[in-house]
């Protein structure tokens, strides 16, 4: 049965520098205004990665901790911290992040190129991350950037255990160079691939850079949920750049009330996710 739109938005990222997009929410205050005003417009899920005084990528586990009470206090939002942090943070520090205590943590499903770099998770650190997540009772959302991802994931499950809550929820993250593509057929392929995941699995999928409104589409038409943001685009059309988070969500939005499956609320969303 399809249901209404999980939109969930990932505001900053770790890989936009201030300097180079302006209208990136960096500081806390930016960053809970942004929360609201998506919120307001319709987005359920924030997806968080937090920066330092300079702007810098941070899993500071004090500013971590700050942002969740402060999200929380000033939000319904469900948080959701990025444990993936950026591609040169230690698997300690990304493990720590869980010491924050959120409602749902992103568990990538395994290594990917990453532009240049490689995003490192290994075997061990992605079973690290969902057993302490099980221990603690924070949801996750398993990151899928490559099609051998789901098949880790089901292995995952199979030798480990559903996550808490009981719901398998991933992401397809597409369009990263060296991951899947953000292309109709690969969306199809990997939501063909969940029929060997537990029965119920959801799936929300984002395209980076310019595949975001071709992803866009092709999981609303599937059926999927939405995540959108500077996180994984800062162009809103050729030769535009995004002006907010606020303006992506508005478009999800929109595309998601014309399908006729307008966006969940946070409690909705919360029964979904099993949260
Ligand atoms: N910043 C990327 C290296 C996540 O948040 O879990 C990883 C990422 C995935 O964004
Ligand atoms: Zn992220």
């Amino acid at each position: 049965m399809t249901t209404g739109t999980l939109i969930t938005v990932a505001p900053t990222g770790a890989e936009s520098a201030k300097t180079e997009v302006p209208a990136l929410p960096v500081t806390l205050d930016e960053l809970l205004l942004t929360a609201k005003e998506c919120e307001a417009l319709g987005a359920a899920v924030i997806h968080v990665h937090i920066r330092d005084d300079e702007a810098r990528p941070t899993l500071d586990l004090g500013r971590l901790r700050a942002t969740v009470a402060a999200l929380r206090e000033s939000t319904d939002l469900i948080v959701q911290l990025s444990t993936g942090g950026a591609v040169t943070d230690p698997e300690a520090d990304r493990l720590a992040v869980l010491e924050a205590a959120p409602d749902m943590a992103s568990c990538t499903m395994g290594t990917v190129n990453f532009g240049d770099e490689v995003f490192l998770n290994r075997w061990e650190f992605v079973v690290e991350l969902h057993t302490r997540m099980q221990e603690r009772g924070i949801v996750p959302e398993y990151e899928i950037f490559d099609l051998g991802h789901l098949g880790a994931l089901q292995r995952l499950l199979g030798k480990y255990g559903l996550p808490h809550g009981g719901h398998v929820h991933v992401d397809f993250v597409m369009g990263v160079p060296g991951g899947m593509p953000g292309t109709t057929a690969t969306l199809v392929a990997a939501q063909q691939m969940l029929r060997d995941l537990p029965e119920g699995t959801t799936f929300s999928a984002t395209g980076i850079g310019r595949t975001s409104l071709p992803v866009l589409l092709a999981a609303l038409s599937a059926g999927g949920h939405l995540r959108v943001g500077m996180e994984d685009t800062v162009t809103y059309a050729k030769g535009r750049p995004v002006e907010s988070n606020m303006q992506l969500v508005a478009r999800a939005v929109g595309f998601a009330q014309l399908a006729q499956r307008p966006p969940l609320n946070t409690a909705e969303a919360r029964v979904l996710l099993g949260l």
